[in-house]
C-alpha cells in the first residue's frame, strides 16, 4: 500500500500512529505529498479528487481518503483493535470527530495566517474558528476524561494528534488554560514512543 503523506499533517499522523499500534508500519510505503489548497501536489488529485492527504492506495480496491476512513480500514485489516465494538464504538467515533473538528478549525486558522495575503486576513473569522477549539477542548475536559483514561483507542490517538497540532501551529493561544486534566493527560500521552516518533518537524 502507498500512503500519500506529509510529516506535518496531523491527519496523516493519526494514520501513522495507527499503523504502528497495529503492527502494519512495514505494509505501507510513504509517498511525500506536501500539499495545500493553493499549491496542490501534481498527481495527487488522481488519487483523491479533493487533493488532500492522507490518501491510501491499496492493491485490492480504489484509493481511500479521509483519515477516518483510512484508519477504520487499516484497523479492520489488523483485526479491529482501535475501534471497539458495541456501545463504546459510538463514543470512540464521536471522540474522534471532536478531535478532527478541533483539527479542522486549527488548520483553517493556519491557512488564514500563512496563505491568505495579510491585507485580506479576517481576524473575526479566525477567532470564530478558535472558538471551536476552545469549546472542543472544554468538552474534552468536562465530558471525555474517563474515556481518554480508558483502554487505548482511535479517539485518544485523534485527540493527541489534534492537541499536538494546536501546539505546533498555535502554541501562543494556550489551549491548556482551564483544561488542566486534559493537559495532564496529553503530557503523559505525548511520551508514548509513537507520539515521539511522529512529532512534526519545524517548518
Ligand atoms: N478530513 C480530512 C482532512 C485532510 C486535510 O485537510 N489534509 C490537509 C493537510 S493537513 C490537506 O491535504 N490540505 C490540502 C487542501 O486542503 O487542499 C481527513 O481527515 O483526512
Amino acid at each position: 500500500m502507498k500512503l500519500y503523506y506529509s510529516p506535518t499533517s496531523p491527519y496523516v499522523r493519526k494514520v501513522i500512529i495507527l499503523l504502528s499500534e497495529t503492527g502494519q508500519t512495514d505494509d505501507v510505503e510513504l509517498v511525500s505529498s506536501s500539499t495545500s489548497p493553493i499549491n496542490p501536489v501534481d498527481g495527487l488529485q488522481a488519487k483523491n479528487p479533493l487533493n488532500k492527504i492522507p490518501a491510501l492506495e491499496r492493491p485490492d480496491g480504489p484509493t481511500l481518503y479521509d483519515s477516518r476512513v483510512i484508519c477504520q480500514y487499516l484497523d479492520d485489516r489488523a483485526g479491529g483493535r482501535l475501534y471497539p465494538t458495541g456501545a463504546r464504538r459510538w463514543d470512540t467515533l464521536t471522540l474522534e470527530a471532536t478531535a478532527d473538528g478541533i483539527l479542522d478549525a486549527a488548520l483553517l486558522v493556519t491557512y488564514e495566517g500563512r496563505m491568505r495575503p495579510a491585507d485580506k486576513q479576517w481576524d473575526e473569522w479566525s477567532d470564530a474558528q478558535w472558538g471551536k477549539i476552545v469549546s472542543g477542548c472544554a468538552a474534552l475536559t468536562t465530558r471525555w476524561m474517563s474515556h481518554l483514561n480508558g483502554p487505548l483507542d482511535m479517539g485518544q490517538i485523534a485527540v493527541a494528534c489534534a492537541l499536538g497540532y494546536v501546539d505546533f501551529r498555535h502554541d501562543a493561544r494556550n489551549w491548556r488554560k482551564g483544561n488542566d486534566a486534559l493537559a495532564d493527560w496529553y503530557a503523559k500521552f505525548a511520551e508514548r514512543d509513537d507520539m515521539k516518533a511522529t512529532v512534526p518537524p519545524a517548518g
